[in-house]
C-alpha cells in the first residue's frame, strides 16, 4: 500500500507534531535528527503497519501520534542526558573502543538492591568496567517470573530492589564513574499479570489484540509443526490455554510470559514509549531480550523474520531521534549467519538496527573447542563472522545467566558432518563433556534429563573449566588456563567483552536453588550465585584460585586498554594453523598487528610463525620480532604455546614503554 507521505506538506505536519512541545532552542537539533532518521522510520513503519489502517489518512494520523509521543519524550529528557546525546552524536564510535568492558549481574545477588549496587562501584572500577548490565530489575510478575523476565510494569522497580529514584541515582552515580547502565528491555512478552494481560482477561477487546490468541488448537497446531522449544521440560509447547480468555495464547517461553502481538501498531507504540521513558531515567543501554522471536509467520520457526528486523530498525530510528546517546543491544541466540542482520544490513534505506549483538555462536564454539581440544568449530564461526558495520560492535562473552545453547553451532557442525545424525552425535558429545561428570567439567545439561541432549549446558565458567574437580596444583593450573583462555578470546576477538559476575573470582556453582520452590525446576540458577564476600576479600591474594584469576584478568584488561588493535572495529584476519587445537588471528593493520594465538588442547604446541603466516597474505610479518604482551617474552620464529595457553603478540619495538 502506498501512502503519499513524501509530500512536503505531510512531512512538515509530522515534524510539527514532533516539535510541538519541545523548547525552541532544541528545534534545530531535533529537526536535523528528524531529517536524518525519519525517512528510514517511515519506510519500515509503512511496511509493517500501513496495511493495518483503513486508509492512508488513518495511518498518517497514527504516525502523527507516534511523533507527538516522541516529542513528549524529548520534552521530558533531562538536560544532562540531552547533553550526553550530543556528546555521543559527535563520537559515534564511543562504545567500540578497547576500553569498553561489560559486567553482568543480578542487582540482588550482587549487592542486595539498587542502592547496594552503588556501593560496589569500586569493584567495577577496579576491573575497568564501563558498562553494567543489571539483569531484570523492573517490577516482575508475582510468584514465578523467570528471574525477572516476566514484566508486570515497565514503569516500576521490583520493590525488593528499590524505587525509580534509586534507579535514577544509580544511573547518575555509575555515569559519574564512567559506567553506562544497561537494562533488560523484554520486548517479546509481558507477564500474565501486566495490566495489558489483565485487561485482556477482563474482556477488553483492544487489549486482547495485544496478544496472539486462538479459540482452538487449529492454528497453534499448525504453527507447532515448525516451532522449536526453549524450555521443553518445564514449559513444553508454545501456546497456553487461558481460561479467562477462552483461548490459546502464544507463550514461547513460560506459560506466564505472553508474547506480544507486534502486528498490532499499538503494541509497537506502547513498547517504544516504555523504552524511551526508561531512557529518560538515565538508562544508557537496553538489552533487547529475545529479539529473534518478535514476528510470527506460519510455516516458519517464527524466528529472525524480516519484520522482527524492521521492528528493531524502527526502534533504532526512534532512539536516534529522541535519545541518540542510548545503545540498543540485540539478544538473539541464533546461528552465526543470522547474527549480522541484528546490527543492520544498511542496504537501500539506512537500515541500522542494534548497536550491539551478543555473539552467541562464538561463545558456544569456544566452549566446544575446549571440550574437543580442537578449534575447528570456532574457526568456522570466526570465518562466518563478517566485518562489523560502522558504529556497531559484538558483545563477546564466556558465560551469562542463561545456558550455553549448543544448537546455534549446527551450521558449522554440518560443514563437517555427513548428516544430521553426525551433527547430533558431535554436539551431544560436547554437551555430555560438560554435563555428565566424566570430564573435569562440573556442569549439567539444561532442560533435559539426558546429559547428552544437545539443548544446552548450565554451570559457572569456573565449574565448567575444571576448578571444582581439580585435585592437584597442576589440575588447578590447567583450569585457570582454560578460564583465562576463554576470557582472552572474548577480550581479543573484536567486540565489547562482558564479565559474568563471579567469573572474575573463579566462583563456582550454587546448588542452593534446588531448595527454592520458584527456582528448583530451572537449573540455570546453578550459575546464578550470590556475591561471595569471602572470595572477594581474596582477590589480591597470591595463594588460591581467586587471586590468580582476578589478577590475571585485571592484567589482561589493563593490556587490552592499551592496545588499539583490540578495538571492536579494528580488522581481524583469521589464520589457519596446521595444528587443529590452535586458533589464531591477527587484529589491527599489517603495520601494527596483534597476533592472538590460543591453544585449546592440554598439550604444549610449538608453531613456526612462517607456517602460521603462510597463505595469510601477511608474509611480511614473518621477519618481525614479536613480544608476547602477556608475559613480556620475546619470541623468535618458533612460538611455544603451552597447554590451554594464549599469546598476544605485537611487534617487539612497538609500545615498549607501555608494558609496565
Ligand atoms: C532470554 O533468553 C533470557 O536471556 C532468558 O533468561 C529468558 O528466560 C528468556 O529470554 C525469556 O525472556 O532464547 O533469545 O536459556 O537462552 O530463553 C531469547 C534459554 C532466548 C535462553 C533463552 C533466551
Amino acid at each position: 500500500m502506498s501512502v503519499p507521505l513524501n509530500q512536503p506538506a505531510c512531512q512538515s505536519a509530522l515534524l510539527n507534531a514532533l516539535l510541538a512541545g519541545i523548547t525552541p532552542n532544541l528545534h534545530q537539533r531535533i529537526t536535523t535528527r528528524f531529517e536524518q532518521h525519519f525517512p528510514a522510520l517511515q519506510h519500515v513503519l509503512q511496511q509493517l503497519y500501513a496495511s493495518q489502517f483503513a486508509d492512508s489518512n488513518a495511518f498518517q494520523q497514527w504516525l502523527m501520534s507516534l511523533l507527538s509521543a516522541l516529542g513528549n519524550s524529548i520534552t521530558m529528557r533531562p538536560a544532562n542526558l540531552l547533553e550526553l546525546d550530543q556528546q555521543r552524536s559527535r563520537d559515534r564510535q564511543w562504545f567500540t573502543r578497547q576500553n569498553m568492558l561489560g559486567y553482568c549481574c543480578y542487582a540482588d545477588r550482587f549487592a542486595g538492591d539498587l542502592k547496594g549496587v552503588q556501593q560496589r562501584i569500586p569493584h567495577l572500577q577496579e576491573l575497568g568496567v564501563t558498562y553494567l548490565h543489571l539483569l531484570p530489575f523492573l517490577k516482575a510478575r508475582a510468584g514465578e517470573n523467570d528471574g525477572g523476565f516476566a514484566i508486570a510494569d515497565f514503569d516500576a522497580i521490583d520493590p525488593r530492589l528499590g524505587n525509580m529514584q534509586d534507579l535514577e541515582d544509580l544511573c547518575a552515580a555509575l555515569r559519574h564513574a564512567g559506567i553506562s547502565l544497561c537494562s533488560d528491555f523484554i520486548l517479546n512478552h509481558v507477564a500474565d499479570d501486566h495490566p495489558w494481560a489483565l485487561a485482556a482477561k477482563n474482556g477488553d477487546a483492544s487489549y486482547r489484540d495485544y496478544f496472539y490468541h486462538y479459540p482452538d488448537r487449529t492454528e497453534p497446531d499448525r504453527f507447532e509443526e515448525h516451532l522449536g522449544q526453549v524450555f521443553p521440560l518445564v514449559a513444553p509447547g508454545n501456546f497456553s490455554y487461558v481460561q479467562q480468555l477462552q483461548a490459546w495464547v502464544w507463550t514461547t517461553f513460560y506459560p506466564y510470559q505472553w508474547d506480544l502481538n507486534y502486528r498490532n501498531p499499538a503494541v509497537f507504540a506502547d513498547m517504544a514509549a516504555a523504552l524511551l521513558r526508561l531512557a529518560n531515567r538515565g538508562v544508557e543501554a537496553f538489552r533487547l531480550d529475545s529479539t529473534a522471536f518478535l514476528w510470527k509467520r506460519s510455516g516458519t520457526k517464527c524466528m529472525n523474520q524480516p519484520e522482527a528486523h524492521q521492528i528493531l530498525q524502527a526502534l533504532r530510528c526512534l532512539v536516534d531521534i529522541a535519545a541518540p546517546g542510548v545503545l540498543l543491544k540485540a539478544e538473539a541466540i541464533v546461528e552465526t549467519a543470522e547474527l549480522p542482520a541484528y546490527l543492520g544490513t544498511g542496504t537501500e534505506v539506512q537500515e541500522k538496527e542494534c548497536h550491539l549483538a551478543y555473539h552467541a555462536s562464538l561463545m558456544a564454539a569456544a566452549w566446544a573447542a575446549l571440550a574437543e581440544q580442537d578449534s575447528s568449530l570456532v574457526r568456522r564461526v570466526c570465518q562466518a563472522t563478517p566485518a562489523l558495520p560502522a558504529q556497531a560492535s559484538w558483545l563477546t562473552y564466556v558465560r551469562c545467566h542463561d545456558d550455553i545453547g549448543w544448537n546455534v553451532l549446527r551450521p558449522e557442525a554440518a560443514l563437517e558432518a555427513s548428516g544430521t545424525e553426525e551433527i547430533q552425535h558431535r554436539l551431544s558429545g560436547i554437551s555430555r563433556f560438560y554435563g555428565s561428570n566424566d570430564s573435569y567439567a562440573r556442569g549439567q545439561s539444561f532442560q533435559a534429563s539426558d546429559p547428552a541432549a544437545v539443548h544446552g549446558t548450565v554451570g559457572m565458567a569456573s565449574a565448567l573449566t575444571g576448578f571444582s574437580s581439580a585435585q592437584t596444583p597442576q589440575e588447578k593450573q590447567l583450569a585457570r588456563q582454560r578460564l583465562l583462555l576463554l576470557y582472552g578470546l572474548s577480550f581479543c576477538f573484536g567486540g565489547m567483552p562482558l564479565i559474568y559476575m563471579g567469573d572474575e573470582l573463579a566462583q563456582g556453582n550454587d546448588e542452593a536453588y534446588t531448595c527454592v520452590p520458584a527456582q528448583a525446576a530451572d537449573s540455570r540458577w546453578l550459575h546464578r550465585p550470590e556475591w561471595n564476600e569471602d572470595l572477594y576479600s581474596q582477590r589480591h591474594s597470591c595463594l588460591g584460585d581467586t587471586g590468580a584469576v582476578f589478577n590475571a584478568l585485571c592484567h589482561m584488561l589493563q593490556l587490552r586498554r592499551q592496545l588499539p588493535q583490540l578495538a571492536a572495529d579494528a580488522p581481524r584476519r583469521l589464520l589457519q594453523p596446521e595444528q587443529p587445537a590452535l586458533l589464531a588471528f591477527i587484529r589491527g593493520t599489517a603495520e601494527q598487528p596483534l597476533m592472538f594465538i590460543a591453544n585449546f588442547s592440554d598439550e604444549h604446541i610449538s608453531v613456526a610463525l612462517s607456517d602460521l603466516l603462510a597463505g595469510s597474505g601477511m608474509k611480511d610479518l614473518t621477519s618481525m620480532v614479536w613480544r608476547n604482551m602477556l608475559d613480556k617474552t620475546i619470541t623468535g620464529q618458533a612460538v611455544e604455546v603451552p597447554a590451554y595457553g594464549q599469546l598476544w603478540l605485537i611487534e617487539k619495538t612497538t609500545m615498549q614503554g607501555t608494558t609496565a
